[in-house]
This record gives structure tokens, C-alpha cells and sequence, in this order.
């Protein structure tokens, strides 16, 4: 699995006096970057651009309240799962209420306590963290290590949508291995088991662009999503993705389709619209594998 290395992690502290900032950034800078905000607006562009793992969030501002902003960052799905505490001078339970019920994960009184401020940040940092490691291992294929089927549904439908936004076209590949009951017979399990890591891995260091996408579809299945990418050169790419995986060289004695193991893959390039859904794109190129397979393995249909 591929492991990130912990960084220090990131609060967005939101407050219109300067004081305030100063003081806030003070307790709490020993352990984390800080950024700061001097207005509600200001606060919103730096939460969608930077994504901070904490916003400690002030609630008087002379621009929008505390309790409006946060309604926005709810309502930003790139600002939306970013744990809002609030740090305010409304200090009675009516209004703590609220601020819960808005979403904060935490309220806290001024005049503060710094020790207080510093322990609740520290909580919910570490809250973050381990949603996100669990959000990360929810997302991966434990024998691969490249995303999994839950991550490729959720990858699809953002790209299906923003090449609807854009007009653009998306390629949707599925490779899927070449006699691959008979290497487990003959190899073994855990060899099989090998095979799909490296082929995984090899697949995916193939790829070209920064969006480009793969997962495990399942079994010795993989899928690709390429988006803005035509035909041809996603064929081409498709092409070098094969090519890639037989200079592997791993052994297949019992294929019968070569003496090494091998892939077949069948693809389309769409330009998706209101009237199609993503399943039947992924029909077409599931259609396009079969034939490839149908056609006597280790080679492209599109
Ligand atoms: P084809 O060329 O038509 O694709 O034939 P195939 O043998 O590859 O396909 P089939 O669907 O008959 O068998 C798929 C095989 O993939 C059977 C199964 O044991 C193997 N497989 C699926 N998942 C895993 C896995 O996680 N590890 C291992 N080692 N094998 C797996
Ligand atoms: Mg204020
Ligand atoms: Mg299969
Ligand atoms: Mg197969």
C-alpha cells in the first residue's frame, strides 16, 4: 500500500481581530501550520483552496457570521468534511446549540483558555487523521495496493459529470488477464496472487496523466478511465499498457495463447450526455473485451 508521509497538519483559524489571530496562532503553531483569515470570505477562498484539516472558525464578523459561513463550507463538497470548530463570545447554550446543529464538531467559549484550546485542536486533529486513513483503506485494494471497485464508482461519476460540464470525452477500458484460472492451477494461488500485483502495478506506472485512472475491478479484472482523451490516443495508450505487462516476461506455460502471461482489453472513447448513463458506456466497453476474447486473447479491441 502506498504509505504518505506524516505531515504536519493544517489549521485555518478565521477571526476578524487581528488580536485573536495573533493569539490563536501562538498556541497552537508548536504542532501545526497555521493560516489565518481576517474575514469570513477571505476564510471560505483559503478552506477550498488550501484544505486545511481543521477550521477554527470566529462567529461575530462584520462581513458573514460564523454561522453562515459554515452553511457554505457544508455546502461545498470540497470544503465539506473539514471538522469546524467555533471559537466565539457567544457563550450561552442557545447558541452552542446551533453551532453544533450547523455541523461544528466542537464550540468554545472566549475568553479562552489556551490549554483547553490546544487540547480540543489536538482531539480533533487526531479525529481527522484517522477518518482519512480510514477513508484511504476504504478506497484500496488490499492485494494490489491500487484503488478498489468503491473508489472507481465514485471516480467515474465525478468524471462522467464534469466531461457532461465540459463536453469533453472520457475512455473507459476494461484489460482483464488471459487464462488466468489455468496460471493459478499451475502456479499456485499465491503466485497468481503476485502476477496481479505486478501487473497492477505495471499498468498503473503506464499511465501518462495526472487523471488518468485505474482500479481493480475485481478478480484478474482492471479498469481505466482516461478522461479527455480520443480514441486514438487512448488506443495507442492501451497498446503500450499491453506491450508493458508482456516485458514483464512472466512465465504462462499453460496459456494458450502465448508462453507468457498476457492481457486482453476492450475500450470506448464517449462524449457523455443527458441521455446515457455511465452503465451503458461501461456495457459498450465490457462488449468490447468480450470480443477481444472472443477474437483469441492478447489484443486490443475498441
Ligand atoms: P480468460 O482468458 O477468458 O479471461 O480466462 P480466465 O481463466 O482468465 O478467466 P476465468 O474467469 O475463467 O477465471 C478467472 C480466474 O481468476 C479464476 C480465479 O481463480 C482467478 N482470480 C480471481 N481473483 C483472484 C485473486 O485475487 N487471486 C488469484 N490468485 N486469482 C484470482
Ligand atoms: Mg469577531
Ligand atoms: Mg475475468
Ligand atoms: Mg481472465
Amino acid at each position: 500500500m502506498d504509505q504518505q508521509p506524516h505531515r504536519k497538519q493544517l489549521v485555518l483559524i478565521i477571526d476578524d481581530q487581528k488580536t485573536n489571530l495573533k493569539i490563536l496562532g501562538d498556541i497552537l503553531r508548536q504542532d501545526t501550520d497555521i493560516m489565518l483569515a481576517q474575514s469570513a470570505e477571505q476564510g471560505f477562498r483559503k478552506a477550498e483552496a488550501y484544505q486545511p484539516d481543521l477550521i477554527l472558525l470566529d462567529v461575530l464578523m462584520p462581513d458573514i457570521s460564523g454561522f453562515e459561513l459554515i452553511k457554505k463550507l457544508k455546502h461545498n463538497s470540497q470544503t465539506s468534511s473539514i471538522p469546524v470548530i467555533f471559537i466565539t463570545a457567544l457563550n450561552d447554550s442557545s447558541h452552542e446549540e446551533q453551532g453544533l446543529r450547523l455541523g461544528a464538531c466542537d464550540y468554545i467559549y472566549k475568553p479562552f483558555h489556551a490549554a483547553i484550546v490546544h487540547a480540543r485542536v489536538r482531539l480533533h486533529l487526531q479525529l481527522a487523521r484517522q477518518r482519512k486513513m480510514l477513508e484511504q483503506l476504504a478506497h484500496i485494494d488490499p492485494l494490489t495496493g491500487i484503488a478498489n471497485r468503491r473508489k472507481y464508482d465514485q471516480v467515474l461519476d465525478q468524471y462522467w459529470r464534469s466531461a457532461l460540464r465540459q463536453h469533453s470525452t472520457l475512455s473507459i477500458v476494461m484489460l482483464d488477464i488471459d487464462h488466468f484460472k489455468e496460471y493459478n492451477d499451475h502456479y499456485g494461488h499465491a503466485a497468481g496472487d503476485k502476477v496481479l500485483h505486478q501487473i497492477a502495478h505495471r499498468l498503473k506506472d503506464s499511465l501518462k496523466r495526472p487523471n488518468d485512472f485505474i482500479a481493480r475491478y475485481g478478480g484478474e479484472e482492471f479498469v481505466l478511465l482516461l478522461p479527455e482523451s480520443d480514441d486514438q490516443g487512448s488506443r495507442q495508450l492501451i497498446e503500450q499498457c499491453l506491450q508493458a505487462v508482456e516485458d514483464l516476461q512472466l512465465p504462462h506455460d499453460y496459456s494458450p495463447v502465448s508462453n507468457i502471461v498476457t492481457l486482453s482489453a476492450g475500450g470506448i472513447s464517449c462524449q457523455p450526455s443527458l441521455y446515457q448513463e455511465p452503465l451503458d458506456a461501461i456495457k459498450q466497453a465490457d462488449a468490447m473485451l468480450y470480443q477481444a476474447k472472443q477474437c483469441g486473447k492478447n489484443r486490443v479491441r475498441w
